[in-house]
């Protein structure tokens, strides 16, 4: 049964009675000269003596709070002994939710909410400050106006939603497993000084690999999913492997040392040989990677800058 007992808002029964007629449910309504505590006492002693099983009182709700209102809330409460009081949060309302829960939560005491208007462009932190604040669980979510989209709140959708439709934390436990600290630093200052060679190419190909695919890695980055697409990924891939193979034709003096290989068509022409391909991809090697190296120097941080990290370039 429905209790209809928000008698301000001028509407608001009339609704609550359309929606009753609407998913089979019956309203209890006094209309709205009657007290709304004294309704929801009455309301759920109908219920009781009809034997129904379950109970929602709808009561009046402001954006702006409102201590009689607060008051009329912690009255209806004390009377009812709800089992459940569920505070209705508007997502698109960002910090305002947050102040809203805070109010309701310390007066009131509720035991969960519901988060609406997530079918919004919000992306729905009012959850974190819902669940913060009160400390009590999202129950429902609202995906739009008709009553199925009330569906159950999943916790990791919301989290992957917040995220960006990234998955950070799968990619930082996953690198944690995968990456040696002292072997990071290291590589670090290899790349500092400008000694970052084929050899650490191949350390860090083969880490990523150890990682998942390329695609996987990408996918668990926020936004970079939709951004890069799947052909751009293949072709990162099928380069990330012809480079693997073209290192592992060249010597260890040569992966020590890129010049060697600018300088010598030769050397140049024998790799090519060895890892199948024609001596062009191999210059091209080459001359990336000196690209690259230089980059890092200028960034000066280790970390790749501009062009070189937009992913158009995968090297
Ligand atoms: N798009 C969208 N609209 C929603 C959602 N939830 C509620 N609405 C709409 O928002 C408007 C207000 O909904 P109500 O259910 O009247 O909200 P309320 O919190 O009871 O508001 P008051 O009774 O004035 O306190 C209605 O037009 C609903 O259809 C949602 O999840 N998505
Ligand atoms: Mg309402």
């Amino acid at each position: 049964m429905l209790v209809a007992t928000d008698v301000y808002r001028p509407a608001a029964i009339d609704q609550l009675i359309t929606l009753g007629k609407q998913i089979d449910v019956p309203v209890f309504e006094l209309g709205s000269d009657v007290n709304p505590v004294e309704i929801a006492r009455q309301g759920v002693e109908k219920a009781k003596a009809e034997g129904v099983n379950t109970v929602i009182i709808d009561t009046a709700g402001r954006l702006q709070i409102d201590q009689d209102m607060m008051a009329e809330l912690a009255q209806i409460k004390q009377i009812v002994q709800p089992d459940e009081v569920l505070l209705v949060v508007d997502s698109m309302t960002g910090q305002e939710a947050a102040n809203l829960t805070r109010t309701f939560h310390e007066q009131i005491g509720i035991t969960g909410a519901i988060l609406t208007k997530l079918d919004g462009d919000t992306r729905g932190g009012a959850a974190l400050s819902v669940r913060r604040i009160s400390g009590q669980p999202i129950k429902f979510v609202g995906v739009g106006e008709k009553v199925e989209a009330l569906q159950p709140f999943y916790p990791d959708r919301m989290a992957s939603r917040i995220l960006g439709m990234g998955d950070v934390l799968t990619l930082v436990e996953k690198a944690q497993e995968e990456v040696d600290l002292a072997e990071a630093e290291k590589m670090q200052e290899k790349i500092l000084s400008a000694q970052f060679d084929f050899t650490d190419f191949l350390k860090q190909t083969r880490l990523l690999k150890t990682m998942g695919s390329l695609g996987g890695i990408m996918k668990m980055l926020p936004g970079m999913g939709k951004m890069v697409s799947a052909e751009q990924l293949e072709q990162g891939e099928a380069k990330l492997k012809r480079a693997e193979s073209m290192i592992n034709s060249m010597t260890s003096e040569e992966r020590k040392n890129p010049d060697l290989l600018a300088k010598s068509p030769s050397r140049r022409r024998r790799i090519a040989r060895g890892a199948g391909y024609g001596e062009p991809e191999v210059s091209q090697l080459v001359s990336e990677f000196q690209k690259m190296r230089s980059l890092m120097q200028r960034d000066g941080s280790g970390r790749v800058s501009g062009d070189a990290g937009n992913g158009r370039e995968p090297l």
